[in-house]
């Protein structure tokens, strides 16, 4: 079914270290994130750059945190675009480092909740991302979202997150880094945790499979956060945090293949893309053709299997 895709600029770095990822809006443009959803029949508009205003009052008991201001001004931002994009279309949203996701997640709860239907959540990364803003060392906000989204305490500063999604409906995919407080953190919380060894015991398949059919069961909406070092550094170097190990092109291109077939995703996050350190373009164009797989694109297209 043709989709119409709201294209969501989020120049976002704020969220860790490294000069770059908001390069990222921009290099998914000259990649051709558009016209590569167009050519699969969809229909795809770009609607900027958000904009976002720092909260400078705020403040935070671990002084390792940095940059809380303007993260705390892109999570109200992108809150409200994504629940006033969603009654619209298929927003994708380009980033912008994976701090992004407290906001674009947030907005997608709000209207989850609007239209009575429960939120699941596939995160496509190496990190768990599973740090309060108290348990960070790093003081990279880009390592807490996936807490704020389960409800952990610990995030003063930030509103509280609007109807946090229970740990059974959020499924971790690709994971290969989780420091040691964010694993005691995991242990009390029941989150699918699809790590490395999962997927390269029982493949790519049937563990993304079995969370889609409980998507697919509760009538359920799909956001879906992809971070760049979901895929091996070899072929997506440009991300500011690489771990070896990551997926390869084909089982990547399978997961978005799956994902299409199954009809469920909602809105999607494209994170950690640093075009400063990619070599060609070569990563920002495989993120457009990953989409492009999520968006229908088939080797063959033969009739559709069973879901
Ligand atoms: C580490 C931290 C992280 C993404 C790196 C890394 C977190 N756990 N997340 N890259 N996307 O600093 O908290
Ligand atoms: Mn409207
Ligand atoms: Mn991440
Ligand atoms: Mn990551």
């Amino acid at each position: 079914m043709p989709k119409s895709c709201l294209l969501i600029g989020a120049p976002i770095d704020a969220g860790q270290r490294r000069a770059g990822c908001l390069m990222g809006p921009v290099a998914y443009r000259v990649a051709g994130l558009a016209q590569a959803i167009r050519d699969l029949g969809h229909e795809a508009t770009d609607l900027g750059d958000v904009a976002m205003t720092p909260q400078m009052d705020a403040t935070c008991d671990n002084p390792a945190v940095h940059s809380l201001a303007e993260v705390l001004g892109w999570t109200a931002a992108l809150r409200r675009v994504m629940a006033e994009a969603l009654p619209h279309g298929f927003p994708i949203i380009m980033g912008g480092d994976h701090s992004l996701a407290l906001g674009t997640v947030a907005g997608a709860a709000d209207h989850a909740a609007r239209v009575g239907r429960p939120l699941f959540l596939l995160w496509l990364d190496a990190h768990s991302d599973f740090h309060t803003p108290m348990t960070t060392t790093s003081g990279n906000l880009h390592g807490t979202p996936v807490a704020y989204i389960a409800g952990r305490s610990g995030f003063a500063p930030f509103p509280p997150f609007p109807a946090p999604i229970p740990a059974e409906r959020i499924c971790l995919y690709g994971i290969r880094s989780v420091d040691p407080a964010e694993h005691a953190a995991l242990l009390d919380h029941d989150i699918a945790i699809n790590d490395m060894r999962v997927l390269d015991e029982q493949g790519v398949v049937a563990p993304l499979r079995a969370f889609l059919d409980q998507v697919r069961a509760a009538n359920g909406l799909l956001h879906v956060s992809l971070d760049v070092d979901f895929l091996d550094p070899a072929i997506a170097p440009a991300v500011g945090t690489t771990v070896p190990g990551g997926t390869t092109f084909r089982e990547a291109h399978l997961v978005m293949e799956l994902l299409h077939e199954s009809e469920l995703v909602t809105s999607l996050d494209l994170v950690e893309l640093n075009p400063f350190l990619d070599d060609r373009g070569m990563t920002a164009k495989l993120m457009v053709d990953l989409v492009g797989s999520l968006m229908g694109r088939k080797v063959f297209d033969r009739p559709t299997r069973s879901k």
